[in-house]
């Protein structure tokens, strides 16, 4: 899998696993913070955040558990909606702090697709704070063009591996699949990717590192491979 310049005219990258590990480094203790803020007795480990991920969305993902759970919980989705909220802000502060960075080879992936006139979007089931956080604190300071289009939990009715985020994105850049291509880390976001019809390279992140992918066009450890990755011609696969 080549990204060629004349060919492709947009990569669409996920968020999280994908341009920063905020799965651990952000999500997961702010989800324990909100968890304690709002007098609630669990905790999650990695182990068990790592089986919790495969549900998109965390709304979504603290329903599940409560679900699991068998705690009784009065008017369950309220509380746990002001919990989500309450994980978001405490997010937004860890991406404030700067702990989190983009992962390797981000910033020269991007800088390369500008270089060969070629336009990056973001398709995530993350809130779109979430992003806003992520782009402000971790991407923009990098002197980063802005991308193309921005699909973000909020904008469809159903999350990865539900192919909607993909199409969305497609419908507004006016493009179709076979020029755009996809880079994702979760079997979701996969399945999602492949289901709007894009090709689509793995990155290996911190929980998804032995995720079925053989779907895949192409896995890679890092983003770093994938900048060697951008052509001007394609010439081999
Ligand atoms: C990301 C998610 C999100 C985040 C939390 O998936 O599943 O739920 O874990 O974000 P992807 P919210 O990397 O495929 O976009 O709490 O804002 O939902
Ligand atoms: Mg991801």
């Amino acid at each position: 899998m080549k990204i060629v310049a004349g060919q492709h005219r947009c990569v669409l990258f996920d968020v999280d696993g994908t341009i920063a590990e905020t799965e651990g480094q952000a999500h997961l203790p702010a989800f324990n913070a909100a968890m304690a803020e709002a007098g609630l007795p669990w905790r999650w480990d990695r182990k068990v955040y790592q089986r919790l991920l495969r549900t998109t969305g965390g709304f979504e993902r603290l329903m599940r558990f409560a679900a699991e759970s068998g705690d009784k919980i009065d008017d369950a989705a309220t509380l746990l909606r002001q919990v989500h909220q309450s994980k978001n802000r405490h997010f937004a502060e860890r991406m404030e702090s700067g702990v989190v960075q983009c992962r390797a080879g981000f910033r020269e992936l991007i800088m390369t697709l500008a270089r060969h006139d070629i336009q990056w979007g973001v398709v995530t089931t993350t809130s779109r704070a979430n992003w806003e956080a992520l782009w402000r604190y971790s991407c923009a300071t990098m002197g980063l063009p802005a991308p193309e289009v921005i699909v973000c939990g909020e904008d469809v009715a159903a999350k990865k591996p539900d192919p909607e985020a993909y199409h969305l994105a497609l419908k507004r850049l006016g493009l179709p699949a076979a020029v755009c291509c996809a880079i994702e880390d979760s079997r979701n976001g996969l399945l999602a990717a492949k289901g709007a019809g894009l090709t689509v390279a793995i990155v290996r992140s911190e929980f998804f590192a032995e995720e079925e992918c053989s779907e895949a066009d192409l896995v890679v450890r890092e983003l770093t491979e994938l900048v060697e990755r951008v052509a001007t011609t394609q010439t081999a696969r």
